[in-house]
C-alpha cells in the first residue's frame, strides 16, 4: 500500500516525519514543492526538499525546522567579512549539500536522482520526490512589482504585501512520472495535502500540469490538514497572505480554497465553529504539532479519515 503526502515548508515536513513513523517501511511517498527552489552564491538550493530530507533523517534544526541541528556557520562568517551575501543562512553541514547537489544536477543528473541518492545516504526510508524534474519558480506580486520568493520570504521577511502568486515555468514542468503513476495506482490509499501554506507550498504542485487532473482521477482519498489553527497561521506568512489575497485566513477558507479537490479535511478543535461552511468531510483533532506524539497522533487522525472515506 502507499500513502502519498504533498508537502512545503517546516510544518508539512513534521506531518511528514509522523506519516513515516506510524506507516510500515516503504509504503509512504512525500512529494515536495520546488516552487521555493532558487540558485544562490551559484547553488541549486531546494529548501523544501531538504526540509523533509532533514526532517525524516532526523537531523533537522528543532527550533527552525529548516536546516540542521548540529551546524556550524564558518562558511557563513568567512563569506560575511568578504562582503558576500549572507541574508540565507547556509550552515556549514547544509552548504555541503547545496554543493553536492548543485555538482550532480550540472553533470546532468535529475533533482529526483540526486534527492533519491541523498536520501539513502541520510536514511531515509520513505520515498522522497521533487514535485517536477523542471525547473518552476514561485514568485510574488507587490507593490514593488514581481519578487523571487526567497528574496519576499526571508530577505524581505515577507513585508511586502502581496497582490498575486505566480508559479514561474508550471505551465511546461513535466509532473514527477512516479508521482503521477502514484496517484493512478489501486495500490496508493489515501493522498494527504500537509499543513503547508495552500499558497506558496501546495498551490505549486497543483500547478504542474496534470496533476489537478490526476488527483481528481485517483480512486484514493484525498485528505487535507489546515495549516491555520484559530485563525492564526501555525508558520509563516500564511494568515497574512491569505488577507493579503482578500481570504479569510481560516480553516474554513483553506478547505474552500482547496474546494472539490479533496474528500476530507483535518482541522483543529479550536476551528469547530468553521465545519458548517466545509464541504468536506471534517474530521477535528490536534493538529498543533509540539511533540514526536503530536505528530504521530495527527498522522493517525489523518489515515483514521482516509479510511472512513475508503469505504
Ligand atoms: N528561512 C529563513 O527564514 N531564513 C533563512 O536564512 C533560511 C535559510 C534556509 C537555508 C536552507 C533551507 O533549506 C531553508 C532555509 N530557510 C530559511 C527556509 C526557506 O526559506 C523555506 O523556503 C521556507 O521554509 C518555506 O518553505
Amino acid at each position: 500500500m502507499t500513502v502519498v503526502a504533498l508537502s512545503g515548508g517546516v510544518v508539512g515536513a513534521k506531518l511528514a516525519l509522523g506519516l513515516s513513523r506510524v506507516l510500515p517501511a516503504g509504503e509512504l511517498l512525500v512529494v515536495c514543492n520546488t516552487g521555493d527552489d532558487f540558485e544562490h552564491l551559484g547553488l541549486c538550493i531546494s529548501p523544501d526538499i531538504d526540509t523533509v530530507m532533514y526532517t525524516l533523517a532526523g537531523v533537522a534544526n528543532p527550533e527552525l525546522g529548516w536546516g540542521r541541528g548540529d551546524e556550524t556557520w564558518s562558511f557563513m562568517e568567512t563569506l560575511d567579512a568578504l562582503g558576500g551575501e549572507t541574508w540565507f543562512r547556509l550552515g556549514d553541514r547544509d552548504l555541503a549539500v547545496h554543493v553536492e547537489r548543485t555538482r550532480r544536477l550540472r553533470a546532468g543528473e535529475t533533482l529526483s536522482a540526486v534527492t533519491a541518492d541523498l536520501c539513502a545516504r541520510l536514511g531515509i526510508v520513505p520515498r522522497v520526490l521533487p514535485m517536477s524534474d523542471d525547473p518552476v519558480r514561485t514568485r510574488v506580486r507587490t507593490e514593488e512589482g514581481w519578487i523571487e520568493f526567497q528574496d519576499y520570504f526571508v530577505r524581505r521577511r515577507c513585508e511586502p504585501v502581496v497582490h498575486e502568486v505566480a508559479f514561474h515555468g508550471a505551465a511546461t514542468a513535466c509532473a514527477q512520472p512516479d508521482f503521477l503513476a502514484a496517484l493512478a495506482s489501486p495500490r496508493t490509499t489515501a493522498v494527504v495535502i500537509c499543513p503547508s501554506n495552500p499558497f506558496i507550498s501546495i498551490e505549486p504542485i497543483l500547478a504542474v500540469p496534470g496533476v489537478r487532473a490526476a488527483l481528481a482521477e485517483c480512486a484514493a482519498p484525498v485528505v487535507a490538514v489546515s495549516p491555520i489553527i484559530g485563525g492564526r497561521a501555525v508558520k509563516g506568512p500564511t494568515a497574512k497572505m491569505m488577507a493579503e489575497l482578500g481570504m479569510p485566513p481560516s480553516a474554513g477558507g483553506v478547505a474552500r480554497r482547496y474546494d472539490d479537490l479533496i474528500d476530507g479535511y483535518v482541522c483543529d478543535f479550536a476551528d469547530m465553529d468553521q465545519v458548517a461552511g466545509i464541504d468536506a468531510k471534517v474530521t477535528l483533532g490536534q493538529t498543533m504539532m509540539t511533540t514526536l506524539a503530536d505528530r504521530e497522533a495527527l498522522a493517525r487522525t489523518v489515515l483514521g479519515a482516509a479510511r472512513v472515506l475508503r469505504r
